[in-house]
């Protein structure tokens, strides 16, 4: 009899005790390519190209049709998700700066709160210093290589072989399967470097869109007029700043070009190549090439040829990166994680397929301003919805707190967009938006700096340096090409979009436009 109550409550104080460790908090897995546009996901009406697996987030969830970046660049971007701060309080507003890992970031905060957590791929905040926050972490150097790229690890760099998108998701399902601890919830922050210039498809993909004639954008060939002079003097158009011969358009392999840079471009490359990944890419480009040297296009007839690869190659990442995503889902399908875990796809910021006959971002026009945001979370996001209210990377840290039941920090400029998830949208949800991009005219593309407001009607933007402006209509222009700044039928709408911008930097606590 002794015995059995023994054992009974035995059972009991088991039974007891794994209600105490279970946590129940949702695991966040939060995918981010770099530079993919909304423009080449099929879940946003793609003309270019099919995105099955990204799309499987947005059919069993919820998608973002006006998530904008505060600062339309890599490395602002990932520290703007981090810390849950605009530029100028987090520091990091250009890359190629050094980010302050001692500050507060949202991982270091799930980490406190009992998350494990880790980082995988593309870091670009400076590797002067560790990342910190994460219980696991293993970055790019830098830009980060498509093949063959070297990893910084907390035990030194170690070069691998093979191709960068493919890598990170291998390490980041062999972190799921073996580096967890599984009676901790967790945060994987897979970061791809693809699809980022220069555009250097895996060797299975080489071909997939080699018979593919793509649209071309109705801007292509873009005159700058009706605007402030920014963008005429950016340094980012298709046809004179996308390199034909280089790393670019890899129309590079021809006896013609043995000049001691076009060797140099082409070896970069290729000695970074196994034996048959070279064989795979002299197969997919030579002939091409040949035939695009018979027929010389100059002039249109060129800037046409280039998108046209552009877009060859920049797909063809991009299908790594969606077949990465898919394997992804299967796993934490397989595994049983997936209807505990919160699955995020982003991108640092959008980029130009071609649209003002670009390639780059920077700008605040919609293409660049507007990044892809998908997220499922099972239980609570409703199946194919769609949201169309003005979130933004700021509001990334706060929402996660948010879900993960972690306290908000007061210091962060966001808004936890948790409700969202679930269909609801707080009442005093933000209507208007603020942008600043610092680079500047003497920065990479040479893109004016700028800070301005946006309603998603109306959009103010202030070419300080140069000091000029652009008004848009985004109901009458939506490809922004005509700005109406100083017409007087928009006097009044001119007015209140300066009112709400100097609003705006007053509450964000924007002091200065240099923040060095
Ligand atoms: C590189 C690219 C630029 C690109 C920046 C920033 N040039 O410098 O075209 O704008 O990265 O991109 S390249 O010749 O090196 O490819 S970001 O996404 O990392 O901000
Ligand atoms: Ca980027």
């Amino acid at each position: 009899m002794l015995r059995i109550a023994l054992i009974v409550l035995l059972g009991l104080k088991l039974f007891a005790s794994n209600i105490c460790v279970a946590d129940d908090r949702p695991n966040i897995v939060f995918i981010m390519s770099d530079d993919h546009a909304y423009q080449a996901i099929s879940a946003y009406g793609s003309k270019l190209n099919e995105t099955p697996n990204i799309d499987r987030i947005a059919k069993d969830g919820l998608r973002f049709d006006r998530c904008y970046v505060t600062n339309s660049i890599c490395g602002p971007s990932r520290a703007c998700i981090l810390t849950g701060k605009y530029s100028h309080k987090n520091g990091y507003y250009a890359n190629e700066k050094q980010f302050n890992v001692d500050q507060q970031t949202f991982p270091k905060l799930l980490q406190k709160a009992g998350y494990q957590t880790a980082l995988i791929g593309k870091w670009h905040l400076g590797t002067e210093r560790n990342p910190t926050g994460f219980d696991h972490w293993q970055i790019f150097q830098g830009q980060g290589q498509y093949y063959q790229p070297r990893m910084i690890t907390p035990l030194g760099p170690v070069e691998y072989v093979g191709y960068a998108t493919e890598l990170v998701t291998d390490q980041s399902l062999a972190w799921l399967k073996q580096g967890r601890d599984p009676q901790k919830p967790f945060l994987l922050m897979m970061h791809h470097k693809a699809p980022h210039r220069p555009w250097a498809p895996a060797q299975g993909h080489l071909k997939d869109f080699a018979d593919k004639e793509f649209p071309e954008p109705e801007t292509l060939f873009d005159d700058y007029k009706n605007r402030a002079s920014a963008a005429a003097r950016a340094d980012m158009r298709i046809s004179k700043d996308m390199v034909t011969t280089g790393p670019d358009l890899k129309a590079w392999d021809m006896p013609r070009f043995n000049s001691k840079k076009d060797t140099q471009d082409r070896n970069f490359f290729y000695n970074r190549m196994t034996v048959k990944q070279n064989k795979a890419w002299k197969d997919a480009y030579l002939k091409k090439n040949e035939a695009f040297y018979q027929d010389d296009p100059k002039g249109e007839a060129l800037t046409r040829w280039k998108y046209q690869r552009y877009m060859q190659d920049y797909l063809a990442c991009v299908a790594s990166v969606d077949e990465s995503v898919g394997a992804l889902l299967d796993y934490l399908e397989e595994s049983g994680l997936a209807d505990n875990t919160i699955v995020v796809y982003c991108s640092d910021q959008g980029m130009y397929l071609g649209e003002h006959g670009w390639f780059d971002k920077r700008f605040m026009y919609e293409e660049s301003l507007r990044t892809p945001l998908f997220i499922r979370w099972p239980g609570v996001t409703k199946a194919g919805s769609v949201n169309n209210e003005i979130v933004s990377n700021v509001d990334f840290a706060e929402t996660f707190l948010d879900a993960a039941s972690v306290e908000i920090p007061k210091d962060m400029q966001g808004k936890s967009f948790r409700p969202m998830l679930a269909g609801k949208t707080p009442e005093d949800w933000r209507k208007t938006f603020y942008y600043h991009y610092y680079e500047g005219i003497d920065g990479w593309h040479a893109v004016c700096e700028h800070y301005g407001v946006t309603d998603g009607r109306h959009k103010l933007i202030h070419y300080y340096r140069i000091d000029e402006w652009e008004l848009f209509d985004l109901e009458k222009d939506p490809q922004e090409l005509h700005s109406v700044y100083g017409d007087p039928d928009y006097a009044t709408v001119q007015k209140a979009m300066n009112d709400e911008l100097h609003r705006l930097r007053t509450e964000l606590d924007v002091k200065s436009n240099d923040p060095t």
